[in-house]
């Protein structure tokens, strides 16, 4: 795929356009055992009359819940999408991907009860938070109205809880995928099955990135077994240009028909 980016300004907040709202909530986790904090962007003109497709995005190693507000700003971004036209409207879930008591990202980060507890994050969204999600907001349902996406130790989540639960997601997305990316032969054990119920599986990394090794391993199989994709290679670093780059490039592909 051609190099691509998104056009200058598209992250720089804008006078006088419709704002969503972007806010932090708690909801219960069994999983876990204590109330978690979750961020929930919602779009221009959102109103409880209407149903919205969901995105679930996914933080990196050294962060938690507010990781894309604090470093992306993903609501400006989002926000001047909906202004310009390119977004199918959705509801934005901001989750914190470290299922344990303390998930807040100090210590040791690479602590191996903290990388474990990102693994332990797929029977949190799938029990409580997306359950959560689906009760207290006007959510669609089902398989084609959920996406997941996020950036490095989030972009090997979302593919590991994505294609391991296409049931849950037609709609996948990795930025910057880090090691904890299952082998290509695992994440995809069938890959007729695959090609049919994805709706877009995304993958992208920046060219300066150390672990772009994970990325290339698997666009290199889901291209020998022809499971469609899109592999977008672009011009940077392990570092937030690539990830909001990510954003914007991937979510107007969401929840529409290609
Ligand atoms: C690793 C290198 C990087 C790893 C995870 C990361 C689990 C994650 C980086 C990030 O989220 O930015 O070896 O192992």
């Amino acid at each position: 795929m051609k190099m691509i980016t998104a056009p200058e300004g598209y992250d720089q907040y804008r006078e006088n356009i419709p704002r969503g709202i972007i806010e932090e909530v708690e909801y219960p986790s069994s999983t876990v055992g204590n109330p978690r904090k979750v961020m929930v962007y919602t779009p221009p003109g959102f109103s409880s009359e209407n149903t919205y497709n969901v995105l679930y995005l996914l933080h990196g190693i050294g962060g938690d819940e507010a990781e894309w507000y604090n470093h992306g700003a993903p609501q400006i971004i989002l926000d001047n999408m909906y202004n310009d036209n390119k977004l199918e409207p959705m509801i934005v879930v901001l989750p914190n991907g470290r299922a344990m008591p303390n998930d807040r990202a100090e210590g040791d980060l690479f602590d191996p009860e903290k990388i474990q507890a990102f693994e332990r994050f797929e029977l949190d969204l799938l029990d409580d938070l997306i359950p959560f999600v689906e009760s207290n907001y006007p959510a669609r349902t089902g398989r084609e109205n959920r996406a997941i996406a996020g950036l490095s130790m989030g972009g090997g989540q979302s593919l590991n809880i994505g294609l391991g639960n296409l049931n849950h997601f037609a709609w996948v997305g990795a930025f910057s995928a880090a090691p904890n990316t299952k082998a290509p032969e695992v994440l995809v054990p069938d890959t007729l099955e695959a090609s049919s119920l994805l709706s877009m599986l995304w993958l992208s990394c920046g060219d300066q990135d150390n672990l772009m090794h994970i990325s290339v391993g698997v666009h290199e199989f889901l291209e020998q077994h022809e499971v469609p994709h899109i592999w977008h290679e672009e011009s940077g670093a392990h570092d937030w240009p690539v990830w909001k780059n990510g954003l914007y490039l991937f979510s107007q592909l969401l929840f529409k028909r290609q």
